[in-house]
């Protein structure tokens, strides 16, 4: 067994003996309408996000979309996500592509129902790329 093999159940003790996060974000899943069409506006499952902690620039919204805002995050930064799901069923957020510990991975097992929250905690140690 190597070295190798303890990294991924070393990094959640890491994160408790410093638990700041670089970067905090309220992310909030809700029913909304959005104009995709001439006439009546489209009923839509959206995402608002909310810097609460770090680099206002960490959320980039995407005016006039009903596309989830972008979020730029830089390799070595201890990242909160606070997801708060308002829509009328069971949710989670999975980050495709992030190398992240498998309790913030947003696997289907980890599903809120909607009115819950769910909090992910992870450092990012990819590489520069686009991830969702
Ligand atoms: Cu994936």
């Amino acid at each position: 067994m190597g070295l190798a093999s303890f990294a991924p159940a070393l990094r959640p003790l890491f994160l408790l003996q410093n638990n700041t996060p670089d970067v905090e974000l309220e992310l909030t899943a809700a029913p909304g309408e959005a104009s995709i069409q001439p006439g009546a506006p489209t009923r839509v499952w959206e995402f608002m996000g909310r810097v609460l902690r770090g680099p206002a620039t960490t959320l980039e919204t995407i005016p006039g979309s009903y596309l989830g805002s972008v979020i730029r995050l830089r390799k070595g930064q201890r990242v909160r996500i606070r997801f708060h799901n308002h829509l009328p069923e069971p949710s989670i957020v999975h980050w495709h592509g992030l190398d992240v510990p498998d309790v913030a991975d947003g696997h289907p097992r980890l599903t809120v129902e909607g009115g819950r929250d769910y909090v992910y905690d992870f450092e990012v140690i990819n590489r520069a790329g686009t991830y969702w």
